[in-house]
């Protein structure tokens, strides 16, 4: 299912913003440039030339990824008013706004290619653009708060640190502090889990239970399996991917499963093994019927999400305009 050959129209010779006709011979000479570049590791900048397909593959992935941070916020947020504690809840307010500080970050990176946020919401609240299938299960126990920082970022932070080298200038740079802020955000995860694991028989129940529940989605997150990727081939040769997706999730399995065994956890999969020949762990079959009907929109929570993301645009809309209302003013101030 990969693509490997670009054709006239992915290599953006209608469309190039940067002269007023279609030259075929100069967009041919213009790709070789900006494929050269890349080749390069050199940074692509939002003046620069590229590929229409590019520019495409990037909002797409971007916005994606600003759409997750922002309905990201949801799960978490549905506990800040039942923390355990006034450091907990500390400590979970200041995680949920770091990623709406994720969400702003990307969305400027996403415009930079030409498409405004506004799109991007629409499309979102529409139904046309994605967001990790993750967000689409339920926060059920204060461990689940544990399990999401401790899993769930921690998938995130294995995607994340290579994209701090993808190709295109903007989306690299955001990632920089979005990392620094995930890996803290892991951390607290991961101490909530430890004290739950070292704390009552129920406390420790519940942190098996979340860990039995996030466990396979959290291996979802990484995307399909490499031989039904349609976007990985391309994205790795334009460097926008620096790993595959079957790659980061091997790692993070590797990584995660001696964390599941110093809390005293069961990962749950009968089939997980260590393979001395391989130096990895095999694991066992993710359920592709379940990652499909989630991105399907069928995901278990996936209705209350959408509605909670239209309601929140509709009801903001009024700041909106004020701002708008309020820069149209100042502008007018400036001209007289
Ligand atoms: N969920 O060809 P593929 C966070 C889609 S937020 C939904 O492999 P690609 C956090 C994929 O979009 C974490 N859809 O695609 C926030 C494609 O469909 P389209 C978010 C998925 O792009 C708050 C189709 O399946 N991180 O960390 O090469 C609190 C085929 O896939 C998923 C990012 O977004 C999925 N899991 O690779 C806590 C990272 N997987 O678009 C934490 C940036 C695949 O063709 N994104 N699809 O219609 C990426 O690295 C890549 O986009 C992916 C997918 C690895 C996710």
């Amino acid at each position: 299912m990969y693509t490997t050959e670009l054709s006239k129209s992915d290599i953006g010779m209608k469309s190039d913003r940067t002269k007023s006709g279609p030259v075929a011979v100069e967009d041919a000479a213009l790709l070789d440039a900006f494929e050269a570049r890349v080749a390069a590791d050199e940074f692509i900048e939002p003046k620069d030339w590229m590929p229409e397909a590019y520019r495409r593959t990037l909002v797409r992935q971007i916005s994606q990824h600003a759409h997750s941070e922002i309905v990201g916020m949801l799960p978490e947020g549905a506990w800040l008013t039942r923390a355990p504690s006034l450091r907990r809840k500390a400590v979970l307010l200041a995680k949920v706004q770091d990623e709406a500080g994720h969400g702003l970050y990307l969305y400027c990176a996403a415009e930079t290619l030409g498409t405004s946020r506004e799109q991007m919401t629409e499309a979102l609240n529409a139904g046309k653009a994605k967001y990790s299938t993750i967000f689409n299960y339920p926060t059920l126990t204060w461990a689940d708060i544990g399990a999401i920082g401790w899993l769930v970022d921690g998938a995130a932070i294995m995607n994340q640190v290579p994209l701090q080298r993808t190709s295109y200038g903007p989306y690299a740079r955001a990632m920089v502090r979005v990392c620094k802020e995930e890996s803290f955000h892991q951390r607290q995860g991961y101490e909530i889990m430890m004290a739950m694991a070292n704390g009552t028989p129920a406390q420790r129940e519940m942190a098996q239970d979340a860990l039995n529940r996030w466990w396979w989605p959290s291996l979802m997150m990484f995307g399909p399996p490499d031989e039904n990727s349609p976007n990985t081939a391309q994205s790795m040769r334009w460097r926008i991917k620096r790993d595959t997706n079957d790659e980061l999730r091997q790692k993070f399995v590797d990584i995660t499963v001696p964390q599941a065994t110093y809390l005293g956890l069961t990962v749950p999969d009968a089939d997980l093994t260590w393979n001395d020949e391989t130096g990895r762990h095999d694991y066992g079959a993710i359920d592709w019927e379940e990652f499909y009907a989630v991105v399907r929109g069928e995901g278990p929570v996936a209705k209350e999400r959408m509605k909670a993301r239209r309601e929140a645009w509709a009801e903001g809309a009024w700041v909106r305009e004020a701002a708008q209302a309020y820069e149209a003013k100042r502008a007018a101030r400036l001209a007289a």
